[in-house]
This record gives structure tokens, C-alpha cells and sequence, in this order.
């Protein structure tokens, strides 16, 4: 474990990238659930949805102007809509909207800038007709945690080198009903590398605190996530973006605590990230490069 973590420990900066359906609507990525959208009418978004093409190389380059050493992005938020190719669903990038494996993009990305990539995977999905019932139901049980284990073998899978495994939301199963044991096992034997975090909820590799800078026990890796105005999907209302300054002042404090920071930002529907983020990433770029520790 020490060995996989230690570029981990020393990367510090993360980029967070909320990216999906919700995007169009640029009312928060809980949008479906909070305005109660009907699984029918959130899924004409599919549709709608034609971001520019390769639009993930503008992120990466910031991100690494901005000093930061690793990427993770939302492959399926919990809208269940999927940025990545999959065999077990149509509810797709590649077979809808865009027509392209909007993952692929970022892997490539990524890489080309010499950054680690990161994959969120929503446990808890909106869109998948067993995704709630299957509390309740043994065989609707069955039938989801295939599915999930089969999405998370697919990202292992087809996108070559995985540097993390951000799980999310584990509702509403506990991790024995998921079988998250045997899905990391799995994960594992396809990446030997990989660095999982807790929300599986197994503690794994390293703890995930959200939105508040609290260090982890002695040892156990950890990495605060946080938004730059107030939500982690497009939300161009929300003009509450946090200054350079701001940020500085997060990475020395999570550096103190032996932490790393991973910022969000939430592109628009084509992929333009909002400018104050730009902005501010670019000066903590500059800051980094006159003041950084490496
Ligand atoms: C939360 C999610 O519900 C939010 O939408 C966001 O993805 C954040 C990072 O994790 O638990």
C-alpha cells in the first residue's frame, strides 16, 4: 500500500471534474432528484448533449499550469448517465448525444500532460430500474451489482492505466450486499497500481472528506474534495467562486496535514470551463511555481 500511495502523497493538488447530462440543465448535479425529473424526460438530455470535441485537453493543460499533478473525472454521476463506452447499457456517450467515449478523451488528455488519471464512478444511480428496489429485492440485487461490477470492470479495463478508483455514494446497499470486497479484488487484479478511496465503504487506500479541511488519523492518506463556488455541476448562477488566494491558503493548510486537494470545476454543457476558475487556477499556477514546495 505504502509503495501505490507515494505519488499519491506527494501530488498534493487534484483536479475534480463534474461533467454529464446535468451540465445542460446548470442547476446542480443533483438536479433530477431535487426537481424530481422523471427518468423519461431527464433522459431527452442524452440527446441534446454535443460537447466540442476533445475539450478535455483544455482541462488538463490548466490543470497543469496550475501545478496540479492528477486528474479525476465523473465516468457516471448519479444521474447513471455514462461518459464511457459500455456493453451493458445504451444510456452512453458513445450511443447518444456526443456519439464519442467522452472517458477515452480524458485519458488521453490527461496523459498527454503528463497527469494521473482518476475515474468517479457513481455507486447509487437514478437512471437504472433496479438502482433502488434493489434493497428490497434479491434478484434486483443480483441484477445491479452485476451491472456495477461489470461498469467498473469495463473502466479498468478498456482505458489502460488507472491511477484512481473515486467511488461514490454507496446507497442504498451495504458494502456486503455490493460485494465490495470481491469488486475491489477485482479492480486490483486489473490494476495492481490503482489507489481506491473509501466510498465503497470500505476505508481502502484513502479517506475522501468532503467540502472541510479535517486531516486524517497518522498515516492513512486522505484528500479533501471541494467545490470552487458552491456546487460541483455547472451552475453559472452560483458566482461564489473561490479567489486564488483562497485556494492557496487550502492547499498550505491540507499540505500541513499531510493532505491533498482535489478542486472541482464544472465545465459548461460543451466543455468550456467557467472563466473565474481559470482565472484563479492560473495564479495559483504562478504562486506555486515562485513559492511551491516542488
Ligand atoms: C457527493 C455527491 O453527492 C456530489 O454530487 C458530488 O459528486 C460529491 C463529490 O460527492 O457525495
Amino acid at each position: 500500500r505504502e509503495r501505490r500511495l507515494k505519488w499519491f502523497k506527494e501530488a498534493r493538488f487534484g483536479m475534480f471534474i463534474h461533467w454529464g447530462l446535468y451540465s445542460q440543465l446548470g442547476r446542480h448535479e443533483w438536479v433530477m432528484n431535487r426537481e424530481r425529473i422523471p427518468i423519461e424526460e431527464y433522459e431527452k438530455l442524452a440527446d441534446t448533449w454535443h460537447p466540442r470535441p476533445n475539450v478535455a485537453r483544455e482541462w488538463a493543460r490548466l490543470a497543469k499550469e496550475a501545478g496540479m499533478r492528477y486528474m479525476v473525472m465523473t465516468t457516471k454521476h448519479h444521474e447513471g448517465f455514462c461518459l464511457f463506452d459500455s456493453k451493458l447499457t445504451d444510456y452512453t456517450a458513445v450511443k447518444r448525444g456526443p456519439g464519442r467515449d467522452l472517458v477515452a478523451e480524458y485519458v488521453e488528455a490527461a496523459r498527454a500532460e503528463g497527469l494521473r488519471v482518476g475515474f468517479y464512478y457513481s455507486l447509487m444511480d437514478w437512471h437504472h430500474p433496479d438502482g433502488a428496489r434493489c434493497k428490497f429485492n434479491e434478484a434486483a440485487r443480483r441484477r445491479f451489482v452485476d451491472y456495477i461490477h461489470g461498469q467498473v470492470k469495463e473502466l479498468c479495463t478498456n482505458y489502460g492505466k488507472v491511477d484512481i478508483l473515486w467511488y461514490d455514494v454507496n446507497w442504498p446497499l451495504t458494502p456486503e450486499e455490493w460485494e465490495a470486497e470481491k469488486m475491489n479484488a477485482m479492480v486490483r487484479s486489473l490494476q495492481p497500481d490503482i489507489i481506491i478511496n473509501d466510498r465503497s465503504g470500505l476505508p481502502e487506500d484513502f479517506g475522501t472528506p468532503e467540502q472541510h479541511i479535517t486531516p486524517a488519523k497518522e498515516g492513512r492518506a486522505w484528500e479533501v474534495c471541494m467545490t470552487f463556488n458552491d456546487s460541483w455541476g455547472y451552475t453559472p448562477i452560483d458566482t461564489n467562486y473561490k479567489s486564488a488566494w483562497t485556494v492557496i491558503s487550502m492547499l498550505r493548510q491540507v499540505a500541513a496535514g499531510g493532505g491533498n486537494l482535489l478542486l472541482n470545476i464544472g465545465p459548461a454543457p460543451d466543455g468550456s470551463v467557467p472563466e473565474p476558475c481559470i482565472r484563479a487556477l492560473r495564479e495559483v499556477g504562478e504562486w506555486l511555481r515562485k513559492y511551491g514546495a516542488s
